[in-house]
């Protein structure tokens, strides 16, 4: 076995900072593919009229990388490598979470009127999703 696989993968899960230009208009975010999210985008989808105590998520993927934001308002995304779960708030439109694949993710906690971005690096595909906890920890044993 090697020290690589060894390492867990929540180590690559990371807040990301856009860049800002703020003027009397207002403030402006822009995100660029390969730069500041560290993949080419493919999807971005977006989750709005959350009920405040929906729970979202749920779920790994074996490929997808993703980095979700808080456009408005906020909520909560517990993350877990299978050995270890972290939790992280995201209120901030210009600071995304980036999870990379075989993370399981499960969000709740929204606020009243969030929405959530999330910029993906492939198309939409139910293959990819590991769905059942079980066996996402099985697949996770170092
Ligand atoms: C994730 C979290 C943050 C599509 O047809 N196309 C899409 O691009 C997506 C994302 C979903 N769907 C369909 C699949 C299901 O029939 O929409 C339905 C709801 O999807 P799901 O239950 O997976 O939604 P969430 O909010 O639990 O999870 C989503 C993403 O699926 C997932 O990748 O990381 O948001």
């Amino acid at each position: 076995m090697t020290a690589d696989s060894l390492s867990s993968p929540m180590g690559s899960v990371r807040l990301i900072g856009l860049p800002v230009v703020s003027d009397p208009r207002g403030d402006l975010t822009f995100v660029e593919g390969g730069n500041h999210v560290p993949f080419q985008i493919r999807r971005v989808y977006y989750l709005y009229n959350v009920p405040v105590d929906s729970e979202r998520g749920g779920h790994a993927h074996r490929e997808l990388e993703q980095v979700i934001f808080a456009l408005s308002g906020s909520f909560r995304i517990t993350v877990d490598d299978g050995r270890e779960r972290r939790e992280f708030w995201l209120r901030d439109p210009r600071t995304g979470l980036y999870i990379n694949r075989m993370i399981w993710r499960e969000m709740d906690a929204f606020s009243q009127g969030a929405v959530c971005m999330v910029l993906a690096s492939q198309p939409y595909d139910e293959a990819d999703y590991i769905r059942d906890y079980a066996s996402f920890a099985e697949q996770t044993k170092y």
